[in-house]
């Protein structure tokens, strides 16, 4: 049967909930972080006996065998990015000014001023959860002009 799952537990309370009523291994094989039900109940836990039981085809597969699709699930699964379905899984295709981490799952903001430290030639660079902006764009002896923000996205090549 079909009921609530719920991104997170907090306190003891789950939080978050997502839009659409689920089956329990949609919901909690995707994360066993998941709370699931009304009332809600927290997920097994990944080592636990129920969750075997659960998710036999392990984390990302529906106890039927199906693969969850995680975006559809939960659609801010990727903040700062965008969610592609994987088969058992999924990653996130990240923003401009982000990287994913080594998971594939999280968009990290990218410190272009530790990338790239002739960023901001005459200034304090500071990194901001963006693509960061130093100050004016200005002419190269080759006469062509840069902008800051393909400074910080082709940063190797102004080491010259
Ligand atoms: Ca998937
Ligand atoms: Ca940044």
């Amino acid at each position: 049967m079909r009921s609530t799952c719920y991104g997170a537990i907090k306190k003891g309370t789950c939080a978050r909930p997502f839009p659409s009523a689920v089956k329990k291994s949609e919901c909690c094989c995707a994360n066993p972080d998941h709370g699931f039900g009304e009332p809600c109940q927290p997920c097994p836990a990944k080592n636990a006996a129920e969750f075997q039981a659960l998710c036999s085809s392990g984390i990302g597969i529906t106890a039927d065998g199906r693969d969850i699709n995680e975006c559809a699930l939960n659609s801010e699964i990727c903040p700062n990015g965008i969610c592609e379905n994987l088969h058992g899984s999924y990653c996130c295709i990240c923003n401009l000014g982000y990287e994913s981490d080594t998971t594939g799952k999280n968009c990290v903001d990218v410190d272009e001023c530790a990338v790239n430290r002739l960023l901001c030639d005459n200034g304090l660079c500071r990194n901001t959860p963006e693509v960061t902006h130093a100050p004016a764009p200005r002419a190269t002896s080759s006469g062509q002009k840069q902008t800051p923000v393909k400074i910080s996205m082709s940063a190797h090549l102004i080491h010259v």
